[in-house]
């Protein structure tokens, strides 16, 4: 007898894939939006990526946080209890700094993560309740591009939203997901905002297309996603990883390209799209910003600027706005 694997039938996912790809690659400049890059091995690479030498952000960001999770935490609470909710959990590796921290305040904080993901969800609320005695997960299974609903609660409110995801973003996006958040907050709340900086060209684009492969392959990863969940043909090997800097735009850009001319079937769709040679599927933008920038959104947003905090390179902030 053969086992087979479990197949899970989402057709909420499965639809969303299908109308991203049916939207992206009808225009001009194919495009596919990075939410794609996100199955279960993208999570990996994604993982992956952070630990080479190349991607300097998630190291840098950490080390900001190391330095100075206390004095954020403080200036957060402002002598208050607080509770801890965080957009896109993901591995909330980082978060643990914080946590700790606000344990060593308080005594004892809730942590609401809130991720599309229940697998990762769940992951990281086991892995956080056994390591850091305090702490109370409270995950919350939800897109929170969508919309946030936060319960009200005695305690003050400090959303973190790190990690440089507000840099997938178009300016105009960001502003408007931010401005959702702080409708979602009381007076007196927080927002704890992470943005990677702009710097020199040599620094960014090996960060995006690291010498191991990785970044590529987390990249390519999006086509076996689409191979997989549509039933398309994409062949892998002819298509190619590339890392772009857009200085008007002040964005790395992320894209497929086509080595060939060819045309890819979703058999699962009954759709073909066809490529010139070198035609290219934009897959990503991660949007640097200047140092005066992050205060600027805070502000559009609605929140007040409460803090900074940037690495010694001026690589990456981490700014604190208040409701
Ligand atoms: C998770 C959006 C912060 O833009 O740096 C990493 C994703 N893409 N390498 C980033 C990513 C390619 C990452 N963010």
């Amino acid at each position: 007898m053969t086992t087979m694997a479990l197949q899970v039938f989402s057709p909420a996912v499965e639809e969303r894939v299908a109308f991203a790809v049916r939207e992206g690659l009808g225009l001009m400049q194919k495009r596919l939006p990075p939410w794609l890059f996100y199955d279960e091995a993208g999570s990996r690479l994604f993982e992956e990526i952070t630990e080479r030498p190349e991607y300097y952000l998630t190291r840098t960001e950490r080390a900001i946080l190391a330095e100075h999770a206390q004095s954020i935490m403080e200036r957060a609470a402002q002598g208050r209890r607080l509770r801890i909710v965080e957009l896109g959990a993901g591995s909330a590796d980082k978060t643990r700094l914080l946590l700790g921290a606000a344990v060593a305040l308080q005594g004892r904080v809730v942590y609401e993560p809130v991720d599309v993901s229940a697998s990762a969800l769940q992951l990281a609320t086991e892995r956080i309740e056994r390591e850091i005695a305090g702490v109370t997960v409270a995950p919350q299974v939800k897109d929170y591009t969508r919309g946030l609903e936060l319960a009200e609660t005695d305690e003050r409110k400090l959303v973190l939203y790190i990690g440089s995801s507000i840099g997938n973003f178009e300016p105009w996006e960001a502003e408007n997901l931010l401005t959702m958040v702080r409708t979602a907050l009381q007076p007196g709340d927080g927002l704890l905002l992470g943005t990677d900086l702009v710097k020199d060209q040599s620094i960014l684009l090996p960060a995006y297309d690291d010498a191991a492969g990785v970044t590529a392959a987390f990249n390519l990863n999006l086509l076996a996603r689409l191979n997989r969940e549509l039933d398309a043909d994409f062949d892998l090997e002819s298509f190619e990883h590339r890392a772009l800097w857009n200085d008007s735009k002040s964005r790395i850009e992320m894209h497929l390209v086509s080595r060939i001319k060819q045309e890819v079937c979703f058999r699962g769709m009954d759709f073909e799209v066809r490529f010139r040679e070198n035609e290219s599927i934009h897959t990503e933008n991660s949007y640097k910003y200047r140092i005066e920038q992050p205060e600027e959104l805070l502000t559009k947003a609605g929140f007040a600027q409460e803090g900074r905090w940037t690495d010694k390179r001026g690589w990456f902030a981490v700014s604190l706005g208040r409701v």
